[in-house]
């Protein structure tokens, strides 16, 4: 035996290989961790603009924490392995001791596969019940409902519902809302600080709606009520998209919308309203409903057409002047 030639490991030569693996992976794990939920955490979608939104940031961040030590320590196992029993000059023909069941290895890998699991299932479980379904729509009859009070008015201050009936319809976003005479708006506004009951309906096709700063996303189906929930938490812009695949101008389907203070939503929505009575819009507008009856549009559009010349719908529904910047 030359001393080119390595040594045969003997077993109490070998370092703790587990040991070492775990000291360094709980270094990473760690420091990784803490970089997702000080840093990355702030910056990740939807933001923090609603309640919805807030849990999904929150939801994305515990799920990045979660995954992280699991990724590290497949990757750490992978570089260990290839740096430290890598075959080495000599070593060709010799081959590692043949294992048969390691009591150790395997009750540790069924006991954290199991941990892992069942700590997904049980957080996914509350984060979907607790902002009353996640922001996504949970058709007619919602089993989680947002605390709120049920009125056919709507006044500030209150805790009572907003509701919202979202109107899609190839290829543009309309909002009605019935505590205001069921008047009807190409703009999406919303007051801060109040639970909000959007119905999610289509005129036509099957669309979806999604509020991504709010983080809602619910299906628009053609007479179907679907029910979502969301609580405004900070003022400012909304941009609301299609979300699924609805005719050669989908990628144009596409408004925006604003969560503005209490007070000038109500004074911004009794505007709208007695517009709309003043130029005859709302006697045309089909009764508020919890689907829409597109059987009127014909006249409607007529109708509009005279008081609001070339501009259309889209012209005349916008508020006047956006009450976010005075
Ligand atoms: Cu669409």
């Amino acid at each position: 035996m030359t001393t080119n030639e390595p040594a045969a490991p003997s077993p109490g030569t070998e370092p703790r290989h587990g040991r070492r693996l775990f000291g360094i992976w709980i270094v990473l794990a760690l420091a990784a961790d803490l970089l997702i939920w000080l840093v990355w955490k702030p910056h990740l979608p939807p933001g923090d603009m609603s309640d919805a939104a807030r849990h999904q940031q929150f939801d994305i961040a515990v799920l990045a924490v979660s995954a992280a030590p699991v990724i590290i320590f497949v990757l750490l196992y992978f570089i260990y392995s290839i740096v430290v029993w890598r075959v080495r000059p000599g070593e060709e023909d010799r081959d590692g001791e043949p294992v048969y069941g390691h009591t150790k290895v395997q009750v540790t890998w069924i006991l954290g596969t199991t941990v892992i699991v069942l700590w997904l299932f049980v957080f996914g479980t509350v984060e979907l019940v607790g902002p009353a379904g996640a922001g996504a729509g949970e058709g007619p009859s919602p089993i989680w409902k947002l605390a709120g009070a049920q009125s056919a008015t709507w006044t500030p201050g209150g805790k009572t519902m907003l509701d919202v009936q979202v109107i899609g319809q190839q290829w543009t976003w309309t909002y009605r809302y019935p505590q205001f005479g069921g008047m009807e708006s190409s703009a999406l506004m919303l007051p801060v600080d109040t639970p909000v009951t959007f119905h999610v309906t289509s005129l036509d096709v099957i669309h979806s709606f999604w509020a991504y700063q709010l983080g809602v996303k619910a299906d628009a189906n053609p007479q179907v009520d679907n029910v979502a929930y969301v609580t405004a938490k900070t003022l400012g812009s909304v941009t609301v998209r299609c979300n699924e695949l609805c005719g050669i101008w989908h990628g144009a389907m596409f408004n925006y919308g604003h969560v503005v203070s209490q007070t000038a939503f109500q004074s911004w929505a009794n505007g709208v309203q007695s517009k709309e009575k003043a130029d005859g819009i709302l006697a045309d507008l089909p009764p508020y409903a919890l689907t829409y009856d597109p059987t009127v549009i014909p006249q409607l559009g007529a109708n509009l057409q005279k008081i609001d010349g070339i501009t259309g719908a889209a012209g005349y529904y916008y508020p006047p002047s956006d009450p976010v910047t005075p």
